[in-house]
């Protein structure tokens, strides 16, 4: 397991490599080039220069999150081909520096959604809220605005200003496409791509739709055990993978966090893990809380058991955080609350690994075989 913090180059991000470096057992970042447009390739020379730079600030760059995709892809247009054929480029050019994981989304129109992106707590926190009821009222256009004027002058990730500019027409357009059709087109640029990334050997990692039930008569295809299981069998390649979001899929009350990582993680499934608290309301209305089992829904004993016991060896990273000390930072991504929680979630698998080698240990002496007890780790 390696964990890693999500950090935005270019100057579009409020924290610094050389404070990410700081935070104890940290050993890379997820980043992008979010100036890029869906569509186009990334350039290799960018990619060289931004590997240099983090490197050189001691953190590795195995995880890429997002290389978006062209709606035109979702659409099933006859234009997708030059977009999958440029995706296929970016993965060469990310293979060459030595890019282990991707992770991407294949939400149509708009990526994650809230309604409130800094509501405020007792103890003078903000978090991000959701409330279903609030998001229907608003429009797409205004919850983009809302978007864009709390941001703290940061792109948001997932409504880069080209996303935005077709929004409406967007939103139309999938209203005459079924679930099954937008089901075939993820099948398509899977099976186009996903060889490739074989051959790369660069693990694709899908992230869950956020929220995972449908908004704006929108298709929503990853939010659930059942549509895990559909996803993971549409393309069976091990490179076919996800990333598991605790927080995407915690905000539906009914899913089973820790049964559905049990099961896809021990498929050998998961490549990547953003862990985070959600703390539920109602029925759709949530906030991400702190990450602790205390302030929210989630019991993260019990998540990051099911990611220890089922062999997870991929890349963990804390998600959205709350907005702490005053600090100014795009909602979700400031310094200090992933900190504490990435402090929280070592702590957490460090206890399940030493327990679990005790457990063993201690079998192992009840079957009647000459085992010590491991004393060094307590
Ligand atoms: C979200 C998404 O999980 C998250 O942090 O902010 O923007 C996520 O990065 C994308 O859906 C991945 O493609
Ligand atoms: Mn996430």
């Amino acid at each position: 397991m390696k964990m890693i913090f999500r950090w935005f180059p270019g100057g579009d991000d409020s924290v610094t490599l050389d404070q990410i470096r700081q935070i104890p057992g940290v050993s890379g970042i997820a980043t992008m080039l979010s100036d890029i447009p869906a569509g186009e390739v990334w350039p290799l020379e960018r990619l060289k220069d931004l590997k240099k730079k983090i490197n050189s600030a001691g953190l590795e760059m195995e995880v890429i999150e997002s290389v978006n995709i062209h709606e035109d892809i979702k659409k099933g247009l006859p234009t997708r081909d030059r977009y999958i054929e440029n995706y296929i480029h970016t993965l060469q050019n990310l293979s060459e520096i030595g890019v282990k994981c991707l992770c991407y989304n294949f939400m149509p129109v708009m990526d994650w959604v809230r309604s409130n992106l800094a509501f405020p707590l007792k103890d003078g926190s903000t978090v991000m809220y959701y409330n279903h009821e609030d998001v229907l009222q608003m429009n797409p256009s205004r919850i983009a605005k809302e978007m864009f004027a709390r941001s703290e002058g940061y792109t948001l990730p997932g409504w880069e200003p080209e996303r935005l500019k077709a929004m409406a027409e967007d939103i139309d357009f999938y209203q005459n496409m079924s679930e099954e059709e937008y089901w075939k087109n993820l099948k398509y640029f899977l099976d186009a791509v996903i060889p490739y990334a074989e051959k790369l050997d660069i693990k694709m990692a899908i992230h869950p739709d956020d929220p995972p039930f449908s908004l704006y008569g929108l298709p929503k295809v990853i939010r659930n055990a059942e549509s895990i299981r559909r996803f993971l069998n549409l393309n069976s390649s091990p490179y076919n993978g996800l990333t598991f979001c605790t927080g995407s899929l915690g905000a539906d009350m009914e899913n089973d966090i820790p049964s559905m990582i049990k099961e896809s993680v021990s498929g050998g499934r998961v490549h990547f893990a953003h862990i985070r608290n959600v703390k539920h309301l109602d029925n759709k209305v949530f906030m991400e809380t702190a990450h602790l089992s205390s302030c929210g829904d989630l019991d993260m004993y019990r998540v990051v058991k099911a990611f220890h016991d089922n062999g997870f060896d991929g890349y963990i990273r804390p998600d959205h955080g709350r907005m702490v000390w005053g600090e100014k930072a795009r909602p979700g991504y400031g310094l200090y609350d992933r900190s504490m929680g990435i402090t929280y979630l070592l702590g957490l698998w460090e206890a399940v690994h030493k327990g679990s080698l005790e457990t063993c240990n201690r079998n192992k002496l009840d079957g009647g075989e000459a085992y010590e007890i491991d004393r060094s780790l307590e």
